[in-house]
């Protein structure tokens, strides 16, 4: 299937998927959102000049499929990002920057929406944390192979008493065919990859939610200006008496030939577009990551005021596994925190420490995706119900 034909079968769907909805809606009438903001970015001039994955066409082709089912089942589609992007410098990539993310947060909350009946489109960085299998791969002290037992005969049993119930929790997701992975490795990658599938949900209306947790770069290096071959770093034929010297950062005295001077372009901001013309019905939750506290909910805030989306997830760096923010249009902000080991409540100064991103001395007590899904999944409830009642009144 090529991908314009992808796309049509993907539009046709919209018509069924909404008239559906229009039918069950209730009566009361909430007026439209307004959008104070300017125009989006001009997707052409990047997505042009970037070239997009060679995977792309299968990847849309394999996600119209799965959208197209689980909408006829009446189910409910999330689109989860994880894990970081990269920043090659080279085309044929030998060195990139990388952005900081193992993928826990977006795995973890794929087994939970799983759990909470959606199916799962789950676009995330190559060999980064994958839902079920990460909870026995990426050891930093072993192998997974630990978790397994021989029996000298060559039989191989799990040593580990929770591989039964992953094990069997994964082999659902699979038997329903409700998990469907994609993968991606560079920013730009990711862009077209999350620009083509939101896309594709846009006919699930509000019933498709779209929650990016993929730690996403801010910068990267235009193909224009990218290297084609491996960067030097000793070949450069000069004379050791006429190296050029540049100390103007007080760096210590290394020759300009040496040195790796990286200059990047700004990514361009695509929440807009994303909320304004690719899924513009669906539900739209980003991740905002800081390692300073006194920032956190003022830039949480900030970026659903550009946006004008319907959810952003604060999280620091340092205490992101204890407890994240809520920060929703109309609501005030709502701190969700995992409970202690022990059972026993945080204390005031314990909760202050957390926010001011002091990791705690113990483990937390559970994963705070447990509540962080059903909280979610609360909200897209409300959003669905509000959209059914504004296409009723229309
Ligand atoms: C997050 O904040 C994620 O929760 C983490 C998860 C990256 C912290 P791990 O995978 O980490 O559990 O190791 N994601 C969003 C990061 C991000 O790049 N956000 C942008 C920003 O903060 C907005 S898209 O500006």
């Amino acid at each position: 299937m090529s991908q314009q034909q992808a796309i049509s079968l993907a539009f046709s769907l919209a018509s069924s998927s909404s008239s559906s909805s229009a039918a069950s809606s209730d009566t009361s009438c909430p007026s439209s959102p307004t959008s104070i903001m300017s125009a989006p970015v001009d997707e052409d001039a990047y997505f042009s000049t970037q070239p997009p994955p060679a995977s792309l066409p299968a990847q849309i082709e394999a996600s119209t499929v799965f959208i197209q089912r689980h909408a006829a089942a009446g189910r409910r589609v999330v689109l989860i990002t994880s894990g970081g992007t990269t920043v090659p410098l080279e085309k044929q990539t030998v060195r990139f920057i990388d952005n900081f993310s193992a993928g826990t947060r977006g795995a973890t909350s794929a087994e939970y929406f799983l759990e909470a009946g959606y199916a799962v489109i789950f676009l995330h960085r190559e060999f980064s944390l994958v839902p079920y299998a990460r909870h026995f791969s990426h050891s930093t002290t072993g192998s997974f192979l630990d978790f397994l037992e021989e029996d000298g005969r060559g039989n191989v049993r799990s040593k580990d008493t929770r591989m039964g119930d992953v094990l069997r929790r994964y082999t659902t997701a699979r038997t329903e065919g409700t998990l469907l992975t994609i993968s991606f490795v560079t920013i730009t990658d990711y862009l077209h990859s999350l620009r083509a599938i939101s896309r594709l949900m846009a006919p699930l209306g509000p019933r498709g939610l779209l929650y990016l947790a993929a730690a996403v770069s801010d910068f990267f290096v235009p193909e224009s200006r990218m290297a084609e071959h491996k960067i030097q770093s000793t070949d450069v034929a000069m004379p050791a008496d006429e190296e050029e010297f540049d100390n103007f950062d007080n760096a210590p005295r290394v020759a300009r030939s040496k040195r790796l001077v990286i200059d990047l372009d700004p990514v361009p901001k695509f929440l807009k577009n994303l909320v304004d013309g690719w899924a513009p019905e669906g539900m739209i939750t980003s991740y905002k990551l800081e390692t300073d506290p006194s920032l956190l909910v003022h830039k949480a805030r900030h970026s659903l005021g550009r946006y004008q989306h319907h959810l952003v997830i604060g999280n620091l760096l340092a205490t992101r596994k204890w407890e994240v923010c809520f920060v929703s249009p109309g609501r005030e902000d709502q701190w969700l925190r995992v409970g202690k080991k022990d059972g026993s409540a945080w204390t005031e100064a314990q909760v202050k420490a957390l926010q001011a991103g002091r990791v705690p001395k113990e483990e937390p007590s559970g994963e705070v995706e447990s509540l962080i899904i059903p909280a979610v999944r609360d909200l897209h409830d409300e959003h669905i119900k509000t959209s059914q009642a504004r296409s009723h009144c229309q």
